[in-house]
């Protein structure tokens, strides 16, 4: 059958059989929050991130990205795992990395079942079509669309939050000229809930779904490749890559369902590392602990800063150290400029009790 109406219902059964948890179709159509994002670019929000800005023209319309579009094929990939959430951890020697870089890099596995999907939908198709396919790192909203295809909606901390399955998702989509059937938008259920916001521990969610990345520690520690503003060092904590905090908190996430696919399981160095381990690690086995993981986008002189100041909020603050051979990103100014670096204790995250362990 050719993949004209109703190609929608086919087309998510095939997500299912690739290991997509969720596939919705959103319309390419003039969306209201859409436009948002001009105004969060215009407050500065977006930090050093030149990349959205030089791409604005086309992140405010898939229509500008695929003339011709009619859908978003959007898809979602469960990523949690049976683990402790950062807000658990007890021990300030661990380093805190976000769940979403513990297995191997989302880019590179998504981006392969999005092309098998893709790659079917043309096999199956009457005629061609235009069609692109992201996962992250395309010119598109992909909360927007998300959420008017019906995966669920944005949180207060600005994630894509499905009722069943909670926010632990990666989202990818496929553009593409197809008129298909569109899902129904997902509406808002976080109602007056403010756990989020409330447990921030920079305070970047400066209103319900709005985060202000230079206060967000995932920028932070991610996106950022220069100095961690004195002002932010303490609330870092233990974070050396991304933050899961707004995410630990939120009453979805309580019961989440964890993924048994192998590409999302915690690398034994990436689970709980602990942070002196991490600073004394020569280079070149930071990178092989880290090959293939999302944790390739921070360089290893960000990691390593992220680790020096961690220390110091750990209490035990680096002193600074002749050039090491074997670890020369230590060495770097503006690592060193970290090295020692706290300001005071960083303050405790704030978990209502009945949250988590009841
Ligand atoms: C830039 C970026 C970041 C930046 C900026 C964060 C941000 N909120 O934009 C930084 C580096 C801080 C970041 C952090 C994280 N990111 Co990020 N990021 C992106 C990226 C590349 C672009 C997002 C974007 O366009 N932002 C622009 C702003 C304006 O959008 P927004 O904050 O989402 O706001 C929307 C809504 O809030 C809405 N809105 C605004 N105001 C209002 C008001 C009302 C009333 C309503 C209803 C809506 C609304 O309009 C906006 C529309 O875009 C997307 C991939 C993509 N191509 O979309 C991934 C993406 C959003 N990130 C993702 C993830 C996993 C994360 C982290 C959880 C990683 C981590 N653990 O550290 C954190 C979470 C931080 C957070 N709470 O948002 C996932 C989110 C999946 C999900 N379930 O939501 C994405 C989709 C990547 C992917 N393909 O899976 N990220």
């Amino acid at each position: 059958m050719p993949l004209h109406r109703p190609a929608s219902t086919r087309i998510k059964a095939k997500a299912a059989e690739l290991g997509f948890e969720l596939c919705g179709i959103a319309p390419a159509d003039d969306l209201p929050e859409l436009s948002f994002f001009a105004e969060w670019l215009a407050r500065g929000y977006a930090g050093e991130m030149q990349w959205l800005t030089r791409t604005a023209a086309r992140r405010a319309d898939v229509r500008a990205v695929v003339p011709g579009a009619r859908s978003v094929i959007v898809t979602g990939t469960l990523y949690n795992v049976d683990r402790p959430y950062s807000t658990e951890e007890r021990d300030p020697a661990v380093g805190l990395v976000s769940r979403y870089a513990w297995g191997d890099d989302y880019h590179d596995v998504i981006g392969r079942r999005l092309d098998q999907l893709l790659a079917w939908m043309r096999e199956e198709a009457a005629e061609p079509f235009e069609a692109r396919a992201y996962v992250d790192t395309g010119p598109v909203q992909e909360r927007v669309y998300a959420q008017y295809a019906g995966l669920g909606w944005i949180g207060k901390n600005a994630c894509l939050i499905n009722e069943r399955i909670g926010s632990w998702l990666f989202l990818s989509e496929i553009i593409c000229s197809l008129p298909l059937e569109p899902d129904t938008p997902a509406f808002d259920r976080c109602g007056t809930c403010t756990l989020c916001l409330e447990a921030c521990p920079t305070g970047a969610i400066v209103e319900p779904h709005v985060i202000d990345s230079n206060r967000c520690l995932s920028y932070l520690t991610i996106e950022l490749r220069g100095d961690i503003p004195e002002e932010h060092r303490a609330a870092l904590g233990a974070h050396v890559y991304g933050c899961d905090v707004c995410q630990d908190v939120c009453p979805y996430n309580q019961a989440a369902p964890a993924s048994d696919d192998p590409a999302w399981q915690p690398r034994p160095s990436l689970d709980r590392p602990r942070l002196a381990d991490l600073w004394r690690m020569p280079d070149a086995e930071l990178r092989r602990v880290t090959k293939g993981s999302a944790m390739t986008r921070a360089k290893l002189p960000a990691l390593r800063r992220n680790v020096a100041v961690a220390l110091a909020n750990a209490g035990r603050p680096l002193d600074l150290e002749a050039a090491d051979p074997a670890r020369p990103s230590a060495g770097d100014p503006m690592v060193r400029r970290h090295v020692g670096s706290s300001a005071g204790t960083p303050p405790a995250v704030s978990v209502p009790r009945d949250v988590r362990s009841g």
